[in-house]
């Protein structure tokens, strides 16, 4: 791939970036100084100085990290919001449309579509990524000659945008419970325990190139994994995180129920052995029963709000959850819109809704802005191995708000996270850095125009002719 990486580190790598406000670990302070030193923050002054000719940068946050995408799906976007000829459009009929799309489209298009989706992700303040990569063979089902080429092609679109890369290889094998045979439509995602530990073993060399890659394991779900297969792949996770699709539709619960008698995230509580490694995706529909013990057993909630209002998936229990202790990170997943902000905002929205309440994810006394980025903050670095703040050994990954915008006119700290999530800014983000370089400026990834250009050449292929 032609695009150039993003410069790393020069042969002297301290350097350092000061704010007139920054979101600390232990609250908003003025006037930080912040060093890095390859890449990670090595150290964080505060009530400083500026000297002469440091340039103030603004106000900045710690970068998110998304738990969950599809980096694929965000070429879709848009495409699938028609009306089928019968009534019952939902995640089904969506499903079977975003099979479709996948007859077509090999490793470049795959690579110039998953640069586009980072690079934009960059932009909507998120800094590392969590791909939850299922896409392993060509469109007709055949494995590549390298198990690994995909994966690789998802390290590239990495390495090419500068996004942090949390590898989460899916293991994929059946259409429904029970071991049902997979779909046709399900060929390019197809493997088996063999394959997959060949899989792993590619994607920690492909990773083990990128400056601070994780990688960890995403058995798809107990639709497409049997519990033998689920036990052989877990432990091929090692330190890393396991991600899987949980309880998304009412429809897979009750064919979990019909399958075990125990619903999803019920039968992974009984037999997974769910602890902080874990990241159950959607966990959408709990009981109260389910959403206490999910809570205490410090798996993270992987809420992907936009794309779940968009396929209709349902509303998550919340404030139950956070009220238990539960962590929550976001994900963009179908990546039908690419924006931190605008995730807190849907999730925040779809409680409001439905509790005909105001503020309800806020801690008491505090700015539900603050607080929820606060909350994802922890639980995405908890899921991804992503930043947790801005403090000595944390990559150096920053976001300064664009503080010309008018959303932010006279707001100062939480209320500026508030204006970040409700009062949509046009301009919301000004510069991001990446361990300590930058990545977006004025808004834009740096290498937008490149990335474009590969991006429009491969919807050409996909979608054309
Ligand atoms: C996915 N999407 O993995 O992209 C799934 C659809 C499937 C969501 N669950 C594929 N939102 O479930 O088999
Ligand atoms: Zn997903």
């Amino acid at each position: 791939m032609e695009v150039c990486p993003v410069p790393q580190s020069p042969p002297v790598t301290a350097h350092s970036l000061f704010f007139a406000r920054a979101l600390l670990p232990a609250g908003w302070a003025g006037d930080v100084r912040i060093s890095v030193t390859d890449g990670r923050v090595s150290q964080v002054e505060t009530g400083v100085v500026r000297a002469a000719g440091e340039a103030d940068l603004g106000v900045a946050l710690p970068g998110l990290s998304n738990v969950h995408s599809h980096a694929f799906q965000r070429a879709m976007a848009g495409l699938t919001e028609e009306r089928g000829p019968t009534a019952g459009d939902d995640f089904w009929s969506w499903r079977a449309l975003m099979y479709r799309f996948l007859d077509r489209g090999g490793p470049d298009e795959i690579e110039a579509i998953t640069a586009l989706a980072f690079a934009e992700m960059l932009e909507g303040g998120f800094t590392r990524v969590g791909e939850f990569h299922y896409l392993h063979n060509d469109p007709d089902g055949r494995s590549y000659g390298d198990p690994g080429e995909l994966a690789g092609r998802i390290a590239a679109a990495a390495a090419g945008t500068g996004i942090g890369l949390t590898l989460l290889p899916v293991f994929y094998a059946h259409a429904g419970f029970g071991g049902q045979p997979p779909a046709q439509g399900q060929r390019r995602f197809i493997n088996d325990v063999g394959g997959f530990s060949r899989l792993m073993e590619e994607s920690r060399r492909i990773a083990a190139a990128l400056p601070d890659a994780v990688v960890g394991v995403a058995p798809h779900s107990l639709r497409a994994v049997t519990p033998e297969e689920l036990a052989a792949v877990v432990p091929m996770a090692g330190d890393g995180p396991v991600h899987i699709h949980a309880a998304e539709q009412t429809k897979e619960v009750q064919d979990c129920l019909d399958w075990s008698g125990a619903r999803p995230v019920q039968w992974l509580l009984d037999h997974a052995g769910l602890d902080r490694r874990w990241c159950l995706i959607h966990a959408t529909h709990l009981t109260p029963d389910e959403t206490k013990r999910m809570a205490a057993s410090g798996a993270v909630a992987g809420l992907c709000p936009v794309t779940e209002a968009n396929l209709g998936d349902g509303v998550f229990p919340a404030v139950e959850f956070l009220e238990a202790g539960g962590a929550f990170g976001l994900g963009t997943d179908s990546n039908v819109l690419i924006d931190a902000a605008g995730e807190l905002r849907a999730l925040e929205y779809s409680q409001r809704l439905t509790r005909r309440g105001r503020a309800v994810l806020a801690d008491p006394g505090a700015s539900t802005g603050g607080t929820l980025y606060r909350r994802a903050l922890a639980g995405g670095a908890q899921a991804t191995g992503g930043t947790t703040g801005i403090a000595v050994g944390e990559a150096a990954d920053l976001v300064a708000l664009e503080t010309d915008d008018l959303a932010y006119a006279g707001r100062r700290d939480d209320a500026l996270l508030d204006s970040l999530v409700f009062a949509g800014p046009k301009r919301a983000i000004r510069t991001v850095w990446r361990r300590g370089r930058v990545v977006v400026e004025n808004g834009r990834h740096v290498h937008r125009a490149a990335i474009e250009a590969r991006y429009r050449k491969a919807l050409d292929a996909v979608l054309g002719g």
